[in-house]
């Protein structure tokens, strides 16, 4: 006999996805990763173990995995003030990680940049300058040396939506269009920059626009939908990589927290924030994965121990870990 079917109220499986489940659990592991180590971070701060200050990228891990995660050894990443995690995706261990946050001997520089403003000349990550959108311009230039060695390396750049109202943004999309640079420039456009709303900086509704006036791919796309990203970056790297060109990826988003630690963000309403919240990132993918059967309570338990226990050992060599001895201050310096 013939089974009764109610169409309306069947349940549909979900489509497979066109990605294979360790890459969709690589992804997910990866934000999870730099969620819990943003928040990690934060905290402590907040006890004062160290210095400085921390920009927090929770909110925005949709667009710092996905715009990084495709990107080889050999690549590079050059990331702005609010983009630490992104060292984490490149593939820093949390113990530099952490180390870096606290100054010490055991960071990449051993102590002599801010917390967040860190570097690894070996995973090829450029040290964030503090003047805002320095950072393309630099990465531009090793996108360009690259290019002359005949490499097939590309550069990941991130900057938030400010930073694309300052000359700097243009000169650098400028000169990585004139010259077919393999380049991709991440926006993480979180609609503020400090307490300047997004209406307040420019009249395009979309920043990947930006690109247009230079001759170069635009794509804008929800960056709290990690495949959205994670698609449209590796596409990207891929035209750079095979001589094609730069790409503008912009990623709409929302920074949870202040513009920094000691930024309490009274200039925006709190439905906003709400509102920004239904649609973190995490949990939404989470649920695409439970309704292609590859997450369920268990693994995400084992996911998050097992990061906890990292940030763990992190934080405790990031402590142990003795200060720089003062004469250092003069070493590894050009002049
Ligand atoms: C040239 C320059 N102007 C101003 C600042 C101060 N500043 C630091 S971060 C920031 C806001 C940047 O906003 P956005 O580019 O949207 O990045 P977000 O902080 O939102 O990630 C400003 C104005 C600076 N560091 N450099
Ligand atoms: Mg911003």
């Amino acid at each position: 006999m013939a089974t009764k079917v109610n169409r309306a109220t069947a349940v549909r499986e979900a489509p497979a996805s066109r990605h294979s489940p360790e890459l969709l659990l690589g992804l997910y592991r990866m934000m999870v990763k730099c969620r819990m180590c943003d928040e990690k971070a934060r905290i402590l701060f907040k006890q004062g173990k160290y210095a400085g200050n921390f920009y927090s990228n929770v909110g925005q891990e949709g667009g710092e995995v996905g715009g990084a995660f495709s990107l080889r050894k050999d690549d590079w990443v050059a990331p702005s003030h609010r983009d630490w995690t992104s060292c984490i995706v490149k593939g820093a261990p949390l113990k530099a990680c952490f180390a870096q946050l606290y100054g010490k001997t055991d960071s990449p520089d051993r102590g002599k940049s801010t917390p967040a403003h860190m570097g690894y000349p070996e995973l090829h990550i450029i040290t964030p300058a503090s003047t805002i959108a320095a950072q393309l311009m630099i990465g531009t230039g090793v996108a360009w040396g690259l290019k002359r060695q005949g490499k097939d390396s590309v550069v990941v750049s991130y900057c938030g939506d400010g930073a694309t109202s300052i000359g700097w943004f243009h000169e650098a999309l400028n000169f990585a269009g004139v010259h077919k640079l393999p380049m991709l420039y991440v926006v993480q456009n979180n609609l503020w920059a400090e307490s300047v709303p997004l209406r307040l900086q420019t009249a395009l509704t979309d920043l990947s626009d930006r690109a247009k006036g230079h001759g170069i791919t635009g794509v804008s796309v929800d960056g709290n939908d990690i495949l959205a990203v994670y698609e449209a970056a590796t596409k990207a790297i891929a035209r750079a990589r095979a001589g094609q060109g730069p790409t503008v990826l912009e990623c709409k988003t929302y920074r949870w927290y202040g513009h920094s630690e000691i930024d309490p963000a009274k200039y925006r309403m709190p439905e906003e924030l709400a509102e920004w919240k239904k649609k973190d990132p995490i949990p939404r993918f989470e649920k695409y994965l439970a309704d292609r059967k590859l997450l369920n309570d268990q693994i995400k338990k084992q996911v998050r121990d097992e990061i906890t226990h990292e940030i763990d050992q992190a934080v405790e060599f990031a402590e142990n870990s003795p200060y720089p001895a003062p004469e250092e201050a003069l070493e590894h310096i050009w002049a």
